[in-house]
């Protein structure tokens, strides 16, 4: 059997240097600037790195993070926005004469590196049953194809149809809308695995699942609290934000196991500070909370604030909102009251005086805003968690005003977007009940699957036929030997895919590629060129249009593939006028702006240079709650238990990929080169175990019973909590449990993995 995920290699290259003290710096745009160079040609790179982020341009296909209202300067990306263009406008291809030159088996064997660096995709592909190479096929075939094995499910809810955050708005509704003629709402997505948990703990509370603060807010407000994420890396436009947060006087309060490179200081690289080699200090006080610490921290936090009232009634807890807005004080008091600093700071990994410190700074600021991500989003107990994060500001009354608020940081560029389309397994009556009405048909009402359901079902053989519209399913999901054992029970998987990766070598009985049009490339449909729509991180919908020549003549946009394959499966059965649509994108404009509330005379507002946002009720203190009011809730305390050799173990992103896509090998702030195979460990914890700096080990993990093995990694010594450990996604993807799983949310727990660690 072929490889389910990258095959360990000899270890032998790793270069190792101190963490870096200060993010960017003119290293960072040579950085990018090369890899620009390199994949695209000084040429057609510089075509598109000058129209990335500008109004009118296109939307840079890496992070979320928003674009300011006003001036742009004109280098509005960052190095791994740049990198992610150099891997989508890359010269080097992936055709017919390279699949017969490559067999699957021989494909399985290369590196993920090497998979993404093979060039893109130019052609539809098939992989018939039993076949050992990829073959071209035409575009109406592949449809036909995928309309017969749809049609041959014994239900519709054999059908799974996957969606990663880079697609469209436009491209979005019309595939959640042809899932649902189909007849199913088995509507899985990457934030299923991502912000899922900020969503419910978010829709619950305050009536929205999503953010409510500007970008300008986050660079003005006293306090910005950021939990759990690693803007550096990830977010790296979002450092010029907190450098301003810096320079208004704000302070800066970083949460996280890790002293990341990116909160400790920023040097602008367009700036001329910062080409002189200055910085600006960012977090004015880490906190360097155990993993899956954060609950009992926020706790602290929590005690300290009804202290501080108790001492000086009427200061510090907001009686008027409280009162008049929310609902749950009492309990919530009670509840905190009853549990212990003894059991806080053994849990958080603090001192009292540490979790003090950051509450004074949280106490003493007139306003605050909490950022976080994938630290509080991916644990057992995240939804809690974040419920938590938002007790604090509802307490103080940091909510809903000026520069307060809450930030989840998304992650993909339109994950927000999609969602809001209707990218969901159980989308509420309202908007089901608008499709209806709209396209004269009944959408399903029973709830799908999401990501680790639709896993579940796959490999109970309940799920027949698996669409993913983007991203690389197998490799993104937990449990990967499990994932891939799903996806070759499947008939037919089929994938919409711009570069090749591991999921196109995994494969149901048969298999296609439909390659499509980067966000980069002009996209000429019949009614002329075309633009499409996103969402940011801050309800900012905005257009995207690209102007490069596509990578290969026979490239379709995702929503003309979405359209042929609704066409031949559906064929009249459907009312939707899917010709219509995919000749020209205002219609689906249209349609979206007659079933989505907030885009009224969307194609006109889609059209302004700087987009519109979206209504956001919480900005005007109104929670479209059950109760009508903001939920103030209880969330109990629920520790791993661990045993005396067990660690914890966060699966994370280096500097030098994106997701399943890895760009190179050189996670630069955290001072690792040349090899992905690491586990970053305490170094107490690697004395206790007699593991040397850079020894070969094997990671086990544990759960309920079982166990699961990832072979030959090397141990670093790291400065990171005792009883806290780091390695790569998607490497350290085949010891995350496929049961292991935030309660509510269901999003895989892969930011707190009980593991054991034994030199080989
Ligand atoms: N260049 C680049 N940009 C990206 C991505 C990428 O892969 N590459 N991915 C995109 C996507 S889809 C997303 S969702 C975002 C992800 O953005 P992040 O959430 O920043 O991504 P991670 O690398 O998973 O990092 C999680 C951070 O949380 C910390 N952490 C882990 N566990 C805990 C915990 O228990 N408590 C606390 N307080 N902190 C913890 C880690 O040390 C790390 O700093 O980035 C987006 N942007
Ligand atoms: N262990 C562990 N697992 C995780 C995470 C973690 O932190 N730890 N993070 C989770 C998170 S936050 C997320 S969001 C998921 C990500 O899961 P996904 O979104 O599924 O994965 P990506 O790696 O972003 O997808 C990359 C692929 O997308 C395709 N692609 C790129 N651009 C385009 C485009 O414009 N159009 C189309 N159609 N395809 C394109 C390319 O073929 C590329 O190979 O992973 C999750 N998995
Ligand atoms: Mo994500």
């Amino acid at each position: 059997m072929l490889p389910d995920a990258e095959p360990p290699r000899k270890l032998e290259n790793l270069e190792r240097s101190a963490p870096k003290d200060k993010a960017v710096g003119s290293k960072a745009v040579t950085n990018s600037l090369k890899h620009v160079n390199r994949q695209a040609g000084a040429n057609r790179g510089a075509q598109a790195i000058y129209r990335l982020n500008q109004k009118g341009g296109f939307d840079c296909p890496s992070c979320a993070w928003p674009d300011p209202d006003g001036k742009r300067s004109s280098f509005e990306f960052c190095e791994n926005g740049a990198k992610a263009v150099a891997t989508e406008t890359t010269k080097k291809k992936v055709g017919p004469d390279f699949f017969a030159k490559h067999s699957l088996k021989a494909l399985s064997e290369q590196s993920d590196f090497w998979l993404n660096d093979a060039g893109r995709i130019t052609e539809p592909m098939v992989l018939e049953k039993g076949a050992t190479h990829y073959t071209p096929i035409s575009w109406d075939a592949a449809a036909k194809l995928i309309a017969e094995e749809l049609k041959s499910c014994e239900t519709p809810n054999e059908g799974i149809f996957y969606t990663s955050g880079r697609a469209s708005n436009e491209a979005a509704f019309l595939y959640q809308l042809f899932a649902r003629q189909f007849g199913t709402n088995n509507l899985p997505d990457c934030s299923n695995m991502c912000h899922e948990s900020s969503g419910s703990a978010l829709s619950q509370t305050i009536g929205v699942g999503k953010g409510t603060v500007t970008l300008e807010e986050i660079e003005t407000t006293d306090c910005l609290l950021v939990i759990g994420q690693n803007p550096g890396t990830n977010h790296p436009r979002m450092l010029t934000s907190l450098e301003q947060t810096v320079l208004n006087g704000g302070k800066i309060v970083s949460v996280n196991p890790l002293l990341e490179t990116g909160l400790r200081a920023f040097s602008h690289p367009q700036k001329l500070k910062g080409i002189l080699g200055g910085a600006t200090q960012l977090a004015s006080l880490h906190v360097p909370v155990r993993l899956n610490g954060d609950l009992p921290f926020l706790k602290g936090m929590l005690k300290c604030v009804l202290e501080a009232e108790a001492n000086a009634p009427g200061t510090v807890v907001d009686q008027a909102f409280v009162s008049g807005y929310t609902q749950g004080y009492e309990a919530c008091q009670a509840e905190n009251e009853s549990v212990s600093w003894d059991d806080l700071t053994t849990q958080s990994g603090l001192s009292e005086t540490e979790i003090r410190k950051a509450a004074d700074i949280f106490i003493n600021a007139q306003e605050a805003i909490t950022c976080w991500a994938m630290g509080l989003t991916q644990h057992h107990n995240a939804v809690e968690t974040i419920r938590e994060v938002i007790n604090l500001h509802l307490i103080t009354g940091k909510i809903g005003r000026a520069r307060s608020g809450l930030c989840p940081v998304r992650g993909h560029s339109n994950v927000q977007g999609d969602r809001t389309m209707g990218i969901w397994e159980k989308m509420p009556e309202p908007f089901l009940k608008k499709l209806d009405e709209e396209f004269e048909f009944t959408a399903p009402r029973k709830h799908g699957y999401d990501t680790v359901e639709a896993i579940e079902a796959m490999h109970a053989g309940k799920g027949r036929v698996f669409i993913g519209l983007g991203g690389n399913f197998l490799s993104a999901s937990p449990d990967t030997h499990y994932t891939a054992a799903a996806m070759r029970r499947c008939k037919l998987t089929a994938h919409i895919s711009t570069k090749l990766n591991r999921g196109h070598l995994v494969t149901g009985e048969r298999a296609l590629i439909l390659p499509c049009l980067g966000r980069t490339e002009a996209d000429i449909r019949k009614s002329g060129p075309q633009f499409v729509t996103v969402e940011n991180s801050m309800s900012v919908v905005h257009s995207s249009e690209g102007r490069l020549e596509p990578a290969s003549p026979h490239l379709l946009s995702e929503t003309a593939i979405i359209c042929r394959i609704a066409k031949a499966t559906l064929g009249n059965a459907s009312r939707v006028p899917w010709q219509l649509f995919e000749d020209n994108y205002d219609h689906i404009r249209n349609a979206i702006e007659k079933v989505i509330p907030g885009f009224k005379n969307f194609n006109e507002k889609a059209r302004k240079p700087s987009g519109f946002y979206l209504p956001n009720a919480v900005k005007q203190r109104v929670f479209n709650t059950e109760s009508g009011k903001a939920e103030i809730t209880v969330n109990t305390l629920k520790p791993i238990p661990l045993e005396d050799d067990q660690l914890l173990l966060q699966t994370f992103r280096s500097h030098d990929q994106f997701n399943t896509t890895i760009y190179g090998t050189n996670d630069r702030y955290r001072g690792i080169k040349s090899e992905r195979r690491v586990i970053f460990m305490n170094r107490e914890d690697m004395k206790e175990r007699s593991i040397v700096a850079e020894q070969p080990v094997d990671i086990t993990s544990h759960f309920q019973g079982e166990t699961r093995t990832a072979e030959l990694f090397l141990a670093i010594p790291y400065d990171t909590p005792k009883g806290c450990a780091a390695a790569y996604y998607p490497e350290a993807n085949v010891l995350v449990p496929i049961g292991a799983r935030a309660e509510t949310s269901q999003t895989p727990s892969s930011k707190s993995v009980v593991v054991t660690v034994c030199a080989r």
